[in-house]
């Protein structure tokens, strides 16, 4: 089989590509550990509506003060469907999914994480009064563009939480992104 000369010369180097790309994959994964994002928590997809955290969600406020919510996404929802927050608080995400993959995102903020089922996903943010969509930004199925829910950020003299604080162990209270 003949093979010019320019197409051999791109399949070489297309094939370096490759194989530089793969290196820097596997030396993020072993070299670095990069893994999920946020705190690397793991949970049983299956029990996650009986889990202490996630068998309620909405908002609390944890022994020091601090606002979490809680957020389980499934296909073609989020729980809960409407959420409000205080503004200009920093609030901790506490969120996974049931199913399938999902992308948390409130659109026009930097509030953004993908939820995979298994892990627990944190983040720690705080918003401008205001009302704001959450949406999914990752392909989940045939429902995918229905997946919305509502976000409101209230005066925090206003505000109050939707639910008693989870009996977890203080160590998911804390907000820290640690990674
Ligand atoms: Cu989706």
């Amino acid at each position: 089989m003949k093979i010019d000369r320019y197409e051999k010369i791109w399949m070489w180097a297309s094939g370096a590509m490759l194989c530089a790309f793969f290196a820097t994959m596997a030396g993020a994964a072993i070299g670095s550990s990069i893994g999920p994002p946020s705190h690397v928590q793991t949970i049983d997809p299956q029990k996650v509506l009986s889990d202490p955290l996630f068998h309620q969600q909405g908002t609390w406020v944890d022994r020091g003060g601090r606002v979490h919510a809680t957020i389980v996404a499934t296909a073609f929802a989020w729980l809960p469907a409407q959420l409000t927050l205080p503004a200009a608080t920093p609030v901790t995400f506490h969120m996974t999914s049931i199913d399938v993959l999902h992308g948390f995102e409130i659109v026009r903020t930097n509030a953004q994480a993908t939820l995979i089922p298994g892990y627990v996903s944190q983040f720690t943010t705080q918003f401008a009064p205001g009302d704001y969509m959450i949406v999914c930004n990752e392909y989940c199925g045939v429902g995918h563009h229905i997946m919305a829910a509502k976000m409101a950020a209230i005066p925090r003299s206003q505000w109050r939480p939707t639910m008693a604080a989870p009996d977890v162990p203080p160590a998911h209270e804390n907000g820290h992104d640690s990674h």
